[in-house]
């Protein structure tokens, strides 16, 4: 699911962090206060442990990998050490000084290298994707990680066990699509809602080894389609960024790879500002991201066009995925999401 270096990392923080031999607050856990053993309500799982550091770290790092566990409490009893893995967020008795157990409660946010941002969330800048972020936590949401040596707010969606990374999102008109080259460069808008991440970061990604991207829309009558490519690449800034995607499965219909006489994959992006399309320039539509108001992988023009004019239903301006809607009928909302194999 992650990739070897950031579970690594992981490990390594780990063993620093979890050293709760000592009661002081740490990196993954804080000190909670002393429980008896009979406070067991929101025990999810207790073993038994020989003396020793050693058992302690395995006890945390079993705490990190269980989705359900907010805590370990540690409890020496006379005749045995146990492991408590625990569901509970607080300490639900309060706590006992001098009791038998030893509650430390795991960092709700931003736990392991994580701090937040003055922007409020959380930054993982050790981590170089989504995989990573996934081994700290496993709520979806915005998160600072470093891409290609930069620092870069994303969007992770931790669904059934897989990491993706958001890479395009309409949702409501927010944010103007009709930009520049080196806005769609570089990205714009937010995160949390309307964004796009920058050719040059997913094109990063696709080279660190995100090959699959998911493509999900909704029309205003609340009805979901998806396309799903199993090959996908954007090649770098030389060859404009240029879309390579194979292998589609979903319901929306293939508007991308084809077979079709104007479609996309294959394609260089195209801005107001940069063209690269195929449309002759002495036609209507002759400049392709001028004409349909956003840029894209223009070929003569599209197929598709999910960084179209929000809610343009006229002739292939809006957010247009052909296959499904024909090109009168702008989506609602789009998202475009890729994930390493
Ligand atoms: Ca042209």
């Amino acid at each position: 699911m992650f990739d070897e270096s950031a579970s690594c990392k992981f490990l390594l923080f780990v063993l620093f962090a979890c050293d709760t031999s000592a009661i002081s607050p740490s990196s993954n856990f804080v000190y909670d206060g002393d429980v008896q053993y009979e406070d067991n309500n929101n025990t999810l799982s207790e073993v038994s442990m020989p003396p020793g550091q050693a058992s302690t770290i395995s006890c945390c790092i079993n705490c990190l990998m269980n989705t359900s566990c907010k805590a370990v409490e540690i409890c020496l009893t006379p005749s045995e050490n146990k492991c408590r893995l625990s569901k509970g967020v607080t300490n639900t008795t309060g706590t006992a000084a001098g009791a038998t157990c030893k509650r430390y409660k795991m960092k709700d946010k931003c736990g392991g290298e994580g701090y937040t941002g003055s922007n409020g969330h959380c930054i993982y800048d050790g981590c170089q994707s989504c995989d990573c972020v996934g081994v700290l936590t496993h709520a979806s949401g915005v998160y600072g990680i470093t891409i290609g040596g930069n620092s870069k707010l994303v969007y992770c969606s931790f669904e059934n066990g897989l990491s993706w990374t958001v890479i395009q999102r309409r949702e409501d008109g927010s944010e103007n699509f009709n930009r520049t080259w080196t806005d769609y460069e570089l990205g714009f808008g937010s995160p949390a809602s309307e964004v796009w991440l920058g050719n040059k970061y997913t094109h990063q990604l696709t080279v660190e080894g995100h090959s699959v991207l998911r493509i999900e829309l909704e029309d205003f009558s609340g009805n979901k389609r998806y396309a799903e490519y199993s090959s996908f690449s954007l090649a770098d800034v030389t060859d404009n960024y240029r879309i390579q995607v194979t292998g589609y499965t979903g319901d929306a219909g293939d508007s991308f790879s084809g077979p079709c006489t104007k479609c996309n994959n294959g394609m260089p992006f195209s801005t107001y500002d940069r063209e690269n399309d195929n449309a002759p320039n002495d036609m209507y539509y002759g400049h392709c991201a001028q004409w349909a108001k956003g840029g894209w992988w223009f070929n003569a023009c599209h197929r598709s066009n999910l960084n179209g004019w929000y809610g343009d239903s006229s002739y292939a301006q809006g957010i247009t995925w052909e296959a499904w809607k024909g090109f009168y009928d702008s989506l609602k909302s789009s998202t475009m999401k890729i994930r390493k194999l």
